[in-house]
């Protein structure tokens, strides 16, 4: 509740600043993420609070991989239809990349469909759909199927054609940049992946890099593209709701990025 508190005021500020200075918000020019303060920073983070660079990171890796449940790539399902409500329909599920509000019912295979998207393509490390990175609820989102097929195992970069159905998505051959809306969410979800999956844990350690075309490598890039769309577009109240009911009720782990934007740039 804290970290949301501040959060919205901190919003507040920046729109006035923006009506201001005459600009339309929100403003997409990359301004470092101020530090926040949130009601876990004595509990949660309490190990990992003035840390920085690899000391940092570590000391998160030990937290977020505490007494984690992991669930079922089948249960995946239904985490969804909670984490990712549509806060204006209880029917809904929000889509990663569109934005659209589908119905829950219409999770599936087909044309029209949602399904589950690893925002970490699963084949970067090669994880595939078991128990552990496969279903780690931290990177997975409801996506139309269309949209999430073209988005297939691609690295992000920014640049590209107009993705149909993506919501204002672009594309090219090797990358796919989200809408804005979903830019921040991406960078905080790699970047929580690049922490929590060290390789010590029968699975590859993932880390950001600056390439595209990283195929079946333990890589997303590009780290550069990924810290600016962080700082572009912050946690929003939806992005922190779904942290918390994973937290609550399906993991138990955190997020940090979401909780301390800022704890990006402090490790990379
Ligand atoms: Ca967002
Ligand atoms: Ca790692």
């Amino acid at each position: 509740m804290l970290a949301t508190r501040i959060r919205r005021w901190k919003s507040v500020a920046l729109a006035t600043t923006a009506v201001l200075v005459g600009i339309t918000a929100p403003t997409l020019t990359a301004t470092p993420a101020a530090a926040t303060t949130t009601a876990y920073d004595s509990t949660y983070y309490k190990n990992a609070v003035g840390k920085t660079g690899s000391s940092l990171k570590s000391s998160l890796h030990t937290i977020i991989s505490a007494n984690v449940s992991k669930i079922s790539y089948s249960a995946v399902w239904n985490a969804l239809k909670v984490t990712d409500q549509d806060p204006n329909n209880s029917s809904n599920v929000i889509l990663m990349y569109s934005g659209a509000s589908r119905s829950k019912s219409l999770n599936g295979g087909a044309v029209g469909d949602w399904n589950r998207e690893h925002v970490w393509a699963k084949s970067h490390g090669d994880f595939g759909e078991v128990t552990g990175p496969g279903t780690d609820l931290h990177h997975l989102r409801p996506a139309d199927v269309t949209v999430n097929s073209i988005r297939g195992n691609k690295d992000f970069d920014n640049g590209g054609s107009t993705v149909s159905g993506g919501g204002g998505s672009l594309t090219d051959s090797d990358s796919f940049e989200p809408r804005d809306a979903d830019k921040g969410d991406v960078a905080r979800m790699i970047l929580y992946m690049a922490v929590r999956y060290d390789g010590g844990d029968g699975f590859a350690d993932l880390e950001p890099n600056e390439k595209v075309n990283n195929g079946s490598a333990p890589y997303i890039g590009k780290l550069s593209v990924l810290k600016a769309w962080n700082e572009q577009d912050p946690p929003s109240a939806f992005e922190e709701k779904r942290n918390q009911v994973i937290y609550d009720t399906y993991q138990h782990n955190r997020n940090p990025f979401i909780d301390h934007p800022e704890w990006v740039e402090a490790i990379w």
